[in-house]
């Protein structure tokens, strides 16, 4: 796994050289398949936005297969992309999972504070569920055709239920954030849903998505704030549906 092993091309992150406090002091190789955002795109904009020093490495389904046939060579714990591999004063680092990686970094930078159980309990479910819904997207996107719609409804009917529970917690903590006043990792998660999935115009079922927010007000007001909060996202070039 990594750069300079299985991946195809490395793109190094726009984040260079403004790191703030919890940076880490070496480039972490972020290992997803080429060209997709997917579960790794709440890491990519939380790195963007903290200035840690990255590296997106692509992988194609060989690649990756074959890196997973090669001993030693991904994360120990095992589990699919995205993965993460940094060399820090001579340690190496893998890891996986994404929620993991996400409370990781989340605690490293200041994202993530297990103690404040006020926060966490809006937190840790938004993190937790989003690859639900990167599942079920994955099933609308990459069946055969005879499947496509079932996977489409099926999708559209768990995101409908995935924005309310998103506003059920903006009316009830009341702050311009996913889980209060405070930016956390599910920020990172939302804005990733919001600029990857919901309003990418290169989405076929956007318009889809985008219907289903009439019923949740507050968080119709969350993703108008996404582009403001995140300046990144506004810089980058159009990305892909997936
Ligand atoms: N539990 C893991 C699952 C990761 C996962 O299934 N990733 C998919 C892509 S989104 C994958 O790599 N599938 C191919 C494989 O597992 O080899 C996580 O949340 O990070």
């Amino acid at each position: 796994m990594g750069c300079s092993s299985s991946s195809e091309a490395s793109h190094p992150s726009s984040a260079a050289a403004k790191g703030k406090p919890g940076c880490l002091n070496c480039c972490v190789d972020i290992s997803y398949f080429g060209g997709m955002q997917g579960r790794a795109g709440p890491l990519i904009l939380m790195f963007e936005h903290h200035g840690q020093q990255y590296r997106r490495c692509d992988e194609t389904r060989e690649s990756w297969n074959a890196s997973k046939a090669t001993p030693g060579k991904v994360c120990d714990v095992g589990g699919g992309l995205p993965q993460i591999c940094c060399n820090c004063d001579g340690k190496t680092v893998k890891m996986c999972q994404f929620a993991s990686m996400m409370r990781h970094f989340g605690c490293r930078f200041g994202y993530y504070n297990r103690r404040n159980l006020n926060e966490v309990r809006f937190v840790d479910p938004i993190v937790d569920t989003f690859p639900d819904v990167m599942n079920l997207f994955a099933k609308a996107c990459f069946v055969p055709d005879s499947e496509k719609a079932a996977g489409c409804e099926a999708f559209l009917t768990f995101v409908k239920r995935w924005h309310k529970m998103i506003e059920s917690y903006l009316c009830c903590h009341k702050g311009k954030f996913a889980a209060g006043n405070n930016l956390t990792i599910a920020d990172f998660v939302l804005a990733a849903y919001c600029a990857n999935l919901l309003c990418n115009p290169n989405n076929p079922m956007s318009q889809q998505m985008k219907a289903c927010c009439s019923e949740t007000p507050k968080f119709h007001a969350y993703i108008m704030s996404v582009g403001e909060n995140f300046p990144y996202l506004k810089t980058r070039p159009p990305i892909p549906a997936f």
